[in-house]
């Protein structure tokens, strides 16, 4: 996979050295290349930026030198050989990132990251490369803003490049992830020692039986998913439920419909 990430602070990306997306990189398995936007302005103060037509406060990052960094990056003239590559544009306005969309980006072979500052960049860039047949994403990695675009692309990035095949040591890991309990928060976990200052682990871990820590562990996923993300309950598939599953989240205040859908419905809850 081929990253380009196109940014005025260079620098601010350096952690993509560290860690496993950085030994991805030294490996070859992911090629990230990171541009200083200037190197494309064509006049003496290296201008990125100008004022917002129709006023309002901040400025405006200028689509004439994002086009010609996109443009040696991209090739807009042979868009059928650019089915492979789409342009990221983070902003605190673009659809949400998930870990869903973390799968799809990383089927692609080469992403572009436009990291925009200010009040963002011309909304024709984006246009303009979607009329050349690239596809383009306007992401949001939250709701809460951010200075630029520099850290959501890193955020993207690690996201997506982790799920590349050589990035990650142990692609167990990353199974274990996407089937073990899919749309669940992660059930808590322990190391040694067993007894640590005033607290044990669950007596279960240690008991050795694999199916009854399974369940157990499972019940603790639905249940910390159930009080803490509801939202993810509600996009459950009731099918992959078990009977055991169901009545975990019945006491939660979650009932399964005759039509196959989960509702939440507090009062059905029988205590
Ligand atoms: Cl992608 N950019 C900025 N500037 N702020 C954000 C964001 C992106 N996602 C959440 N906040």
């Amino acid at each position: 996979m081929n990253i380009d990430v196109v940014t005025i602070f260079p620098d601010y990306l350096a952690p993509l050295n560290l860690s496993l997306v950085g030994k991805a990189r030294q490996e070859g398995v992911v090629d990230i290349a990171v541009h200083d936007l200037r190197e494309w302005t064509t006049d003496r103060h290296r201008t990125v930026d100008d004022t917002p037509i129709g006023g309002g406060a901040g400025m405006v990052m200028k689509p004439d030198v994002w086009a010609l960094a996109l443009d040696d990056l991209v090739d807009p003239a042979t868009p059928q050989e650019n089915r492979d590559t789409v342009i990221v544009i983070p902003t605190p306005s673009g659809r949400t990132f998930t870990q869903a969309l973390a799968h799809e980006l990383a089927l692609a072979s080469h992403l572009v990251f436009a990291c925009g500052r200010y009040e963002g960049i011309d909304a024709r860039v984006a246009e303009h490369y979607r009329g050349q047949g690239v596809r383009v994403e306007e992401l949001s990695i939250g709701d809460y803003v951010l200075n630029g675009g520099e850290v959501a692309s890193m955020v993207m990035i690690e996201a997506i490049a982790r799920l590349v095949p050589g990035v990650v040591g142990n692609p167990e890991s990353l199974v274990e992830e996407s089937h073990g309990a899919a749309g669940l928060l992660e059930y808590p976990v322990y190391t040694r020692p067993p007894q640590w200052r005033d607290t044990s682990v669950p007596e279960i871990l240690l008991s050795g039986h694999h199916a009854k820590i399974a369940r157990w562990r499972r019940d603790q996923a639905l249940q910390k998913t159930a009080v803490k993300r509801p939202d993810m309950i509600a996009l459950l598939d009731v099918s992959a439920l078990d009977r055991h599953d169901r009545m975990v989240l019945e006491e939660h205040g979650w009932t399964v419909t005759s039509d196959g859908k989960l509702v939440y419905s507090p009062a059905a809850v029988t205590e």
